[in-house]
């Protein structure tokens, strides 16, 4: 994905050497934008973001003539065992005109042998597992592509040819969406046609989007089970086989590896934190969070079994191929990019499937800073279709928060004709969105019928609570939080979740989490109140008294207040309790449904 969602690799919990540790710094932003220094100084600008400011690839000077050369230009021990790749200085600018096209550094990425070997980065629980291969399904593997790079591509395919067993590996099916280079035509096929696999190049004339790309390479596909990848991964030793054996074992599972990080930069390989699983945020956009404590427990027994992820990534996943057509395939009104991965989890988990990872398959790919496609229509009009799409089906009243919160979307949801897609809801009996939340996702941070939604303010001064800008999941900056004053409409970091609804005798709430989207709760540290990821630790338990309209912390029985000087003004304290006006809040409910 293309925004702040990237894994950072903070605390791994595996002893590999971690060198870099990047954050997405997203491009452009609207409306409530604001940017802060984080703690490296890099330099942050975040808010809700503008569509159409992002992405579109114009390329003023590079011309035809450039996007159609091939430059791969392998020079060998150049990112061997995913070593990073220097640029020298007097390379810098070609290496920054390059980088616009894919939004990659295609001069680092057009050095690297397509061979190049790789680190096994499996724990050594995975390395010590076996698996009968004669008893596995086979596979064949999807990679859909537009405009991509030959050396990113063509290493995603031979990364696949070096690290599975040939048993296993029926068939390669690569899916060309309406490429416009030429070395993707003719020379690819070229390429292919002598590798040691069975490789199918499909192609589309037109512009059809990543869902029916991969539609239509499934359609082709002969082996026991689908496995999609995106053009720009390298499989590393030992990958496919806890796919196959996880599927062998429930055919009604869709299982994702874990997803390591090939640098944009250097193309170095950096292994990804293994501790988190997909979610979402409120605006249905993808996001890694920390493993729950529950998750963490269930783990505790073996690190090496899959892992239930309550949404997946979307692109690197097996799935068997008869389960993929009983479950509905895809949407395929959803165009170009987004929302798919959502629709497809949702649709899994509802309709009596699981999603999950395993821990000991891994599979690096090139994360963006942006994305390098056009979106005929506006990335605006096509992502708030999809996810309006998703919602419509899936969501139940849960489509009203929202569309409430994405007025883009909102007014994108009566063009959507879903009907078949409902009545595939109905014929595979599905669960409804409660049932995922509370059975799925019970760390999730949505609202629900038994929890206090909408706004804190503080008396007073009348201004809203509001939490730290920004998505993303496990790069999520730990903030302070801050007295803003509030606005109409509904804005997410202003809008709250309590856990504490019911009220005791003595005019006090039972304890409970205060928590936002992006799976953020109000936390105490050092006499500031911060917003930290949601750990479901005692430290973040609040109670609400109303007598004394105050906001206790459960542990230190201190209050959330406002600050005192010589504190920051605007920012929000925990101080011991006096009754003051300091700390008397106003919980005011927000309505959806
Ligand atoms: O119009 C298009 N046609 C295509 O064939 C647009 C894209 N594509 C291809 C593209 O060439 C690539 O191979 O589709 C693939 C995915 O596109 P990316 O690489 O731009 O997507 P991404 O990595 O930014 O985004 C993630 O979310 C997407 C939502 O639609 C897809 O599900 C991607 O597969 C998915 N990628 C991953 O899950 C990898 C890990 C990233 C994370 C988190
Ligand atoms: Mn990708």
């Amino acid at each position: 994905l293309w925004l702040a969602n990237k894994p950072r690799n903070t605390h791994d919990d595996s002893g590999w050497d971690l060198k870099n540790d990047d954050v997405a710094i997203p491009i452009k932003f609207g409306k409530n934008q604001r940017e802060y220094i984080d703690s490296r100084g890099i330099h942050v600008v975040v808010g809700r973001y503008v569509g159409d400011s992002l992405p579109g690839p114009s390329h003023p000077n590079l011309t035809e003539e450039v996007l159609n050369q091939n430059n791969f230009n392998p020079i060998p021990s150049q990112g061997e065992w995913g070593e990073p790749v220097a640029i020298l200085p007097h390379e810098h600018s070609k290496s920054q005109s390059l980088y616009r096209i894919h939004r990659f550094n295609l001069l680092a990425s057009d050095r690297i042998p397509l061979n190049r070997t790789l680190p096994d980065i499996r724990k050594p629980q995975c390395k010590a597992l076996s698996y009968n291969i004669n008893e596995l399904p086979t596979t064949s593997v999807i990679i859909v592509f537009h405009n991509e790079a030959w050396s990113t591509l063509l290493r995603t395919v031979h990364s696949v040819i070096n690290r599975s067993p040939p048993k296993l590996l029926w068939e390669i099916i690569l899916v060309d969406d309406a490429s416009n280079r030429t070395f993707l035509k003719k020379p690819l096929e070229d390429h292919v046609s002598v590798l040691p696999t069975t490789i199918i190049v499909l192609r589309s004339e037109k512009r059809i989007g990543l869902v029916r790309a991969r539609l239509m390479g499934a359609r082709e596909a002969t082996g026991d089970v689908l496995t999609f990848l995106d053009a720009h991964c390298e499989t590393t030793d030992g990958w496919l086989q806890p796919l196959l054996y996880r599927i062998k074992t429930n055919p009604n599972v869709a299982v994702c590896p874990i997803i390591d990080i090939i640098s944009d930069d250097t193309f170095a390989l950096l292994r990804s934190f293994e501790l988190h699983h997909g979610g979402m945020s409120w605006n249905l956009h993808f996001r890694w969070f920390g493993a729950s404590e529950t998750l963490m427990a269930e783990r505790r027994g073996n690190m090496s079994i899959p892992f239930r992820t309550p949404v997946m990534a979307g692109g690197l996943f097996a799935i068997g191929r008869d389960y993929f057509q009983e479950i509905g395939t895809y949407d395929d009104q959803m165009d170009i990019w987004g929302g798919e991965n959502i629709e497809m989890s949702l649709r899994i988990w509802q309709c009596g499937g699981r999603v999950e990872t395993s821990p000991c398959s891994h599979v690096a790919h090139v994360f963006r800073k942006s994305s390098p496609y056009t979106f005929p229509g506006g990335v605006n009009q096509i992502l708030y279709s999809n996810l309006a799409r998703a919602a419509l089906v899936w969501m139940d009243e849960w489509k009203e928060f929202f569309f409430k919160m994405n007025p883009e979307a909102n007014r994108l949801r009566d063009a959507q004709s879903i009907r078949s897609r409902l009545s595939l809801r109905s014929r595979l009996k599905c669960n409804d969105f409660n049932w995922y939340l509370k059975n799925v996702w019970p760390e999730n941070f949505f609202p629900g019928p038994d929890r206090f939604f909408g706004k804190i303010i503080h008396r007073a001064t009348g201004k809203c609570l509001e939490r730290p800008l920004g998505g993303g999941g496990v790069s999520q900056p730990i903030g302070r939080l801050k007295l803003v004053p509030c606005v109409q409409q509904w804005f997410d970091a202003h809008l709250w979740v309590a856990t504490w609804n019911s009220t005791r005798k003595d005019g006090r709430t039972l304890p409970g989490y205060l928590m936002s989207d992006e799976s953020l709760c109000v936390d105490h540290l050092d006499g500031e109140a911060r917003a930290m990821a949601c750990s479901g630790f005692s430290k973040q338990l609040w109670h609400h008294n109303l007598r004394t309209n105050a906001i206790v912390h459960g542990n230190s029985g201190l209050c959330l207040s406002i600050s005192r000087p010589p504190e920051t003004p605007g920012e929000v304290s925990v101080h011991s309790c006096d009754g003051s006006s300091e700390q008397q809040w106003t919980l005011q409910p927000e309505k959806w449904s």
